[in-house]
C-alpha cells in the first residue's frame, strides 16, 4: 500500500523515480504510477520526465491529503471526511455516530441547511461547508452562550483575512460591509441538561463571485474575494479556523467563559434600530443595546424599557 500523505509529501520535496518510489514503498512501479495519476485527477500538477517526478502546485482543495498532515488541533478534524458533493454535512453527521471532534466537508452540498428549513447555497469549490461533531457534556444553561463561540471564533479568525468591515450579527452570522459572509446551524442533543452531542455546521463564502449566487441573494450575500478584490487559500482559512475554534472550545468547557464584551463590540447593528421577527413576522423593534453575560440580546424599546431576547428562532433585521 501507497500511503498518499508521504507520497505527496516527497514529491513536494523532491523529485523522485518510479523506481526510488516503488523501493520506498517496497510496491511495484504500476502501483505508483496509479497512484501517481490518482493524483493528478484530485488536481495535483505533477511535473514528469525521465528523471522521475515531482509536484509542482497542490490544489487548492481543502483534501484529507492537504489538511491532515497540516492540522495543529489536538483532536478537531483529526477524523476529516471529505466529499465532492454530499446533500448536507449536518445531516451526514447526524445519521452517524462520529467521534468528538470530526469533521465533515463537503465541496458542494444538494440540500445545504439553513435554519428553520431555510437553505444555504453551496457554489462548488468557492466556500468552504462543513461540519464539526463535538461532544462537549455541559450543562444546557450554556447553551446560548456557548452557540456564540463559533461565530466569534470565526469572526476572530477571518479578522486575520480582511480589514474590512466585518460584523458578528446576533446570533449567529458574520456579515462583510453589511452582507452575509457566513452562517451557523447548530444542532443539540441533550440529554438529562447535559449538552451531549453538538452539530456545529458552518458555511463561509470564500471565493464566490456575484454570478455563483442566485439572484435573489445577490444584495443579501457577499464573499471574502469579493470585497478583497482577490482569491483566498480555503485551506489556510480551515486550517486556522479549526485551530481557533479547538482553543476557544478547550478554554470554554474549562471555564464557561465567552469574552461577550468583545463579541458585543463587534455586534452588527449596535446602536442602531432594528426589528425582531418570529416566523416572517416582525413582533418587536429598538435599538440594539448589546448583550447580556448568558448572550442574550438587550433591545432598548422606548425609553424606559429594555426587553432582553433570546437565542432561538428570532431573526433580526435593520
Ligand atoms: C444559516 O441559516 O445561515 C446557516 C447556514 C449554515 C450552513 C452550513 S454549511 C455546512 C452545514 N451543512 C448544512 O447543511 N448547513 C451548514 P439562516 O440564518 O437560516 O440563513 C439562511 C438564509 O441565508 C437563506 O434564507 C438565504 O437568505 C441566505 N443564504 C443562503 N445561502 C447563502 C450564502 N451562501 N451566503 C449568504 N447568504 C446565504
Amino acid at each position: 500500500m501507497i500511503d498518499e500523505i508521504k507520497l505527496i509529501t516527497l514529491l513536494k520535496e523532491k523529485k523522485l523515480s518510479g523506481e526510488e518510489l516503488a523501493k520506498i514503498f517496497g510496491t511495484s512501479r504500476v502501483a505508483v504510477w496509479k497512484k501517481i495519476t490518482k493524483l493528478k485527477t484530485l488536481g495535483y500538477e505533477i511535473h514528469s520526465d525521465k528523471e522521475g517526478y515531482k509536484i509542482i502546485k497542490n490544489p487548492d482543495k481543502p483534501l484529507p491529503t492537504e489538511i491532515l498532515p497540516a492540522l495543529e488541533t489536538n483532536f478537531i478534524g483529526k477524523n476529516y471526511h471529505y466529499f465532492e458533493e454530499i446533500d448536507s454535512t449536518n445531516n451526514y453527521a447526524k445519521s452517524k455516530d462520529l467521534p468528538n471532534g470530526s469533521v465533515i466537508l463537503a465541496e458542494n452540498q444538494t440540500a445545504g441547511k439553513g435554519r428553520k428549513g431555510r437553505k444555504w447555497i453551496s457554489s462548488k469549490y468557492k466556500g468552504l461547508y462543513f461540519s464539526i461533531v463535538l461532544k462537549p457534556n455541559l450543562e444546557v444553561t450554556h447553551l446560548s452562550k456557548f452557540s456564540l463561540l463559533f461565530p466569534y471564533s470565526t469572526f476572530k479568525t477571518l479578522k486575520e483575512f480582511t480589514t474590512q468591515d466585518l460584523k458578528i450579527k446576533w446570533p449567529n452570522d458574520i456579515y462583510l460591509n453589511g452582507k452575509k459572509l457566513a452562517g451557523f446551524l447548530i444542532e443539540s442533543s441533550i440529554e438529562n441538561n447535559l449538552i451531549t452531542k453538538l452539530i456545529v455546521g458552518i458555511g463561509i463564502n470564500v471565493n464566490q463571485n456575484t454570478f455563483d449566487f442566485p439572484e435573489d441573494l445577490n444584495y443579501i450575500a457577499t464573499s471574502l474575494k469579493l470585497e478583497e478584490g482577490k482569491e483566498f487559500s480555503r485551506n489556510e482559512i480551515l486550517l486556522k479556523l479549526l485551530y481557533n475554534i479547538e482553543k476557544d472550545y478547550t478554554d470554554f468547557i474549562k471555564t464557561c467563559y465567552i469574552n461577550m464584551k468583545d463579541i458585543e463590540e463587534n455586534l452588527l447593528w449596535l446602536g442602531e434600530k432594528v426589528s425582531v421577527y418570529e416566523d416572517g413576522r416582525m413582533v418587536l423593534s429598538g435599538i440594539v443595546k448589546g448583550l447580556n453575560s448568558d448572550g442574550s440580546l438587550i433591545l432598548q424599546v422606548d425609553k424606559e424599557t429594555e426587553e432582553i431576547i433570546y437565542v432561538g428562532d428570532l431573526s433580526i433585521r435593520y
